[in-house]
């Protein structure tokens, strides 16, 4: 299976994340790409490529206008409003207050397309954000190009963007962007199944009213865990996308045999469906040790995942997203693929 991965991801490495009321090194850092490359290259995935540069019409057709202006811009703003740490956004518009203004200032632009405090903005985000971009598009297109499977080390993570939101450590939506690639070559049907312990609300907005694109999601409950807002079972799409969404959330402390249920059932679902082509947005933070999640899926786990995900015989593209148990985010990651690949 070729792997797509950028180096580009190293200029997006803040130094601070509100974590506990502390403020700690991110746990989403550039270290996890090492730790699944070594693994990558210990299991012999030696067909490893740096992407084609981004495909920015693709982007400007998802994003918003707004949005994107402001990824590209937002910090050489902040510089120049004499700011001298990273850009963290500290005020939203919540229920009562405006919703469709975004304001001129630094401050406030960023508390507008924020969904989380955890994410800081950088010197080099944009850039990097373009590159994890990058490689999920260029997955799709060898994807699409014929071979069976891809997977896009992506770097920042995707899947919390909206088309006007950033957080969750995401900027640009990865996965709905190799969607949309098979869409616009031939697919008349997609579906990206989200297997990370957050719930995918990004992608679940992005596609919320269509029916060209199910959206399957495995994740935590809203009640207890990030991001709170969005991932209940009875969000089923609206409009046209009725019935397109299909959230399966389960409570902390969750183990391998009740997930394996929810993901047989997930599973189905896309069989159903009929898509020619799925996107797998790849969170292994489900995993027992991981630091932020509460799942209790063993390494072994996982390639079980990869197995049963094998079963839908579809043309698939697994694009990175979470995962922070250090020492164990390579195998983890490397054991899906492998159980894909039934070897
Ligand atoms: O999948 N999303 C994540 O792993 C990020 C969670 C951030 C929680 N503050
Ligand atoms: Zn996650």
């Amino acid at each position: 299976m070729r792997v797509y991965y950028s180096e580009h991801h190293r200029a997006h490495f803040p130094q601070g994340e509100i974590s506990e009321g502390l403020m700690v090194t991110p746990f989403e850092r550039p270290s996890r790409m090492e730790f699944i490359l070594a693994r990558l290259q210990e299991r012999a995935f030696d067909d490893i490529m740096p992407p084609d540069p981004v495909d920015m019409a693709a982007v400007t057709a998802l994003c918003d206008p707004g949005y994107l202006s402001f990824l590209q811009t937002a910090w050489d703003e902040w510089k120049a409003a004499g700011n001298a740490g990273e850009l963290i956004a500290t005020s939203y518009p919540v229920r009562g207050m405006q919703q469709s203004r975004p304001p001129l200032s630094i401050d406030g632009k960023a508390g507008y397309y924020c969904m989380a405090a955890e994410t800081s903005i950088t010197q080099g985000t944009w850039h990097a954000a373009q590159w994890s971009a990058a490689c999920a598009q260029s997955a799709a297109a060898h994807v699409i190009g014929g071979a069976d499977a891809a997977f896009a080390l992506c770097r920042p993570p995707g899947h919390h963007a909206a088309a006007d939101l950033y957080g969750g450590y995401c900027f640009l939506n990865n996965a709905a962007l190799a969607a949309e690639q098979f869409r616009s070559h031939g697919a008349a049907k997609v579906a990206i199944l989200d297997v990370d312990f957050h719930h995918g609300n990004g992608t679940q907005d992005i596609f919320y009213d269509r029916d060209d694109v199910l959206f399957a999601s495995l994740h935590a409950a809203p009640e207890y865990e990030f991001p709170y807002f969005l991932g209940y079972a009875d969000e089923t799409g609206q409009g046209a996308g009725e019935g397109g969404n299909a959230n399966y959330p389960m409570p902390p402390g969750t183990t391998y045999d009740v997930w394996q249920n929810a993901l047989d059932t997930a599973i189905a679902r896309i069989g159903a469906f009929e898509a020619e082509a799925l996107i797998i947005s790849l969170g292994v933070d489900a995993y027992k040790g991981d630091p932020i999640s509460s799942f209790k899926l063993d390494s072994a786990d996982f390639i079980d995942v990869g197995r049963r995900i094998a079963r839908l015989g579809l043309p698939t593209v697994f694009c990175m997203e979470g995962g922070y148990a250090i020492d164990h985010v390579g195998i983890n990651t490397v054991n899906v693929l492998e159980g894909f690949l039934n070897r």
